[in-house]
């Protein structure tokens, strides 16, 4: 769901829109538990006032969760943790050198007193289902998804350890 017409209620931001292969997952989990979300381009370092207009804004807007990815010197989600005061879970995105590492640690170790929740390398679907739980605290009928989405999971394994055993 790209910039539909209800009421985002997370935002999905991205360092680059070449972050986009790994962010979609986070798109794809949010639209299948029906939640309505945008996604946007906002760049640490090439765009700072965007930046720093998104995070100020976003709880105004009505945005209850941010998921910011981006990979390398990755200052997204750190800086965006700085200026709202919304939860926002980091995604580090791997790029071609150094395994994501990079990524990782640069959006895991921050200061105390400003949190990023960190899921893992190109984590992105953890992403939007973390988000997801995070609105389900205050709305039961995406908490029942999120239910649903956990007996289905577990249906699923049942499956194939059957398929498995012949
Ligand atoms: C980061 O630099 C972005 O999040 C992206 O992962 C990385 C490379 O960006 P591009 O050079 O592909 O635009 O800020």
């Amino acid at each position: 769901m790209l910039n539909s017409s209800e009421t985002p209620l997370v935002g999905v931001v991205m360092g680059s829109d070449s972050d986009w292969r790994v962010m979609v997952d986070a798109s794809t989990a949010l639209t299948e538990l029906g939640i309505p979300h945008e996604v946007e381009v906002v760049s640490a370092h090439r765009t700072v006032d965007k930046l720093i207009r998104y995070g100020r804004e976003a709880r105004g807007r009505g945005l209850r969760a941010i998921i910011a990815g981006a990979g390398g010197a990755a200052h997204l989600p750190g800086m965006l943790a700085s200026v709202t005061a919304l939860p926002v879970i980091g995604v580090p995105v791997q790029l071609k050198t150094l395994d994501g590492l990079d990524s990782l640690l640069s959006i895991v170790q921050m200061p105390a007193g400003i949190p990023v929740a960190t899921v893992s390398i190109n984590g992105a679907k953890n992403a939007g289902l973390l988000a997801a739980r995070i609105l389900g605290t205050a709305d039961a009928a995406i908490a029942d998804r999120i239910e649903e989405y956990a007996r289905d999971l577990e249906r699923q394994v049942e499956e194939k350890n059957a398929r498995l055993k012949g």
